[in-house]
């Protein structure tokens, strides 16, 4: 269903992004407010500090009389960190309000009523299966209690991530690398295996030259991490979660306020948590070369027969540089 809402959605959703990796535990929301004639006369993103409405509603001061917000997420009814932007709507004076999805949180749900109540007109729903992708990382903590999981992979194209000796500096291109230090920065937090500190000593930073805080550094697994180790330097927080117990990691992530993990660990983390139905999505960045022998990117899953396959489905696919990478989600 398209609606004359549409266009100022789509501008709002590309202001939510904006947000992304800056709203700690909240959702990323977009907002904008436009006249009568559809007109834009501001906006607003959350990026931690106040809800994205208000960000619009304090631009423009003063808000004209018949205008109209749209916003990605239903405005909030509650008092938590700010005030509720139900009554910064109301205050303004705004007489519709457009949003995409009712918010699932039950302590600041309960805004369309509140101001349908107003006597403010509210319609909901427009574009909101791209709102409700942009927050799935929120969403899965709200509706499953846990981070959403997106195992990051670089392999060949038979899916080797190393060659018999170890060696796999480098499968993908600067291209490809280049991309995934952006969307390190997409996430709340970084995560690898033990093994993976020992073998490449990564530093787990975005290197995208924002001068903003670093996503949370995890790695998970029974092994010390060696002094002098760079996922141990001031650039970012780091928790290490001793053992393979998921349910200890989903607790601490939880309490960090942790949305979205990007796992970029090897093949045994990344086989243990899909075995474990905790990898969401993967990010695959294939280079078009072959090893042949070498050491695959998943392990024995268990399957013996074509039909306990384990399906996933296609989100995007692009090429970068001289690499394929496909985004996928889990099951259908
Ligand atoms: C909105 N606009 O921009 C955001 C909303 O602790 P607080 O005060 O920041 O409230 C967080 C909750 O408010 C969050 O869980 C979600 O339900 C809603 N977030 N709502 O109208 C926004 N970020
Ligand atoms: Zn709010």
């Amino acid at each position: 269903m398209s609606t004359d809402y549409d266009d100022a959605m789509r501008h709002a959703l590309s202001l939510a992004l904006r947000g992304e990796g800056r709203t700690g535990s909240n959702p990323i929301v977009g907002a904008v407010i436009i006249d009568s004639d559809g007109q834009l006369l501001a906006e607003g993103f959350h990026a931690g500090g106040d809800h994205a409405e208000v960000v619009a509603i304090k631009a423009l001061g003063k808000v004209p009389a018949g205008s109209t917000i749209v916003v990605t997420l239903e405005p909030c009814n509650h008092t938590g960190k700010t005030g509720p932007c139900t009554e910064a709507i109301i205050e303004a004076g705004i007489g519709r309000v457009v949003f995409a999805v009712a918010d699932p949180n039950p302590t600041a749900a309960g805004g369309a009523q509140r101001l349908r109540d107003a006597g403010i007109e509210v319609i909901e729903g427009v574009l909101s299966t791209p709102a409700r992708f942009f927050n799935r990382a929120w969403f899965s903590v709200i509706e499953k209690q846990r981070p959403l999981f997106i195992w990051k992979i670089a392999a060949t194209l038979d899916g080797k991530t190393a060659a018999a000796d170890g060696s796999s500096k480098w499968i993908t291109s600067d291209s490809s690398r280049e991309f995934v230090s952006l969307l390190r920065r997409n996430s709340d937090a970084i995560m690898v295996g033990t093994g993976t500190v020992l073998a490449d000593n990564p530093t787990l930073i975005p290197h995208d030259g924002e001068d903003v805080k670093n996503p949370l550094r995890v790695v998970m697994g029974n092994r010390d991490i060696p002094a002098g180790s760079s996922v141990l330097d001031d650039q970012a927080e780091l928790l290490h979660v001793r053992g393979h117990d998921f349910s200890a990691l989903i607790s601490a992530l939880l309490e960090k306020g942790v949305k979205q993990v990007f796992v970029e660990s090897g093949s045994e983390l990344g086989t243990a948590m899909v075995e474990a139905g905790l990898i969401d999505e993967i990010m695959l960045f294939q280079a078009p070369t072959l090893l042949g022998g070498g050491r695959s990117f998943i392990g024995d899953l268990g399957i013996t027969t074509l039909d306990q396959r384990f399906d996933l489905t296609v989100l995007a696919t692009r090429q970068i540089g001289p690499d394929i990478f496909t985004h996928l989600k889990v099951g259908a």
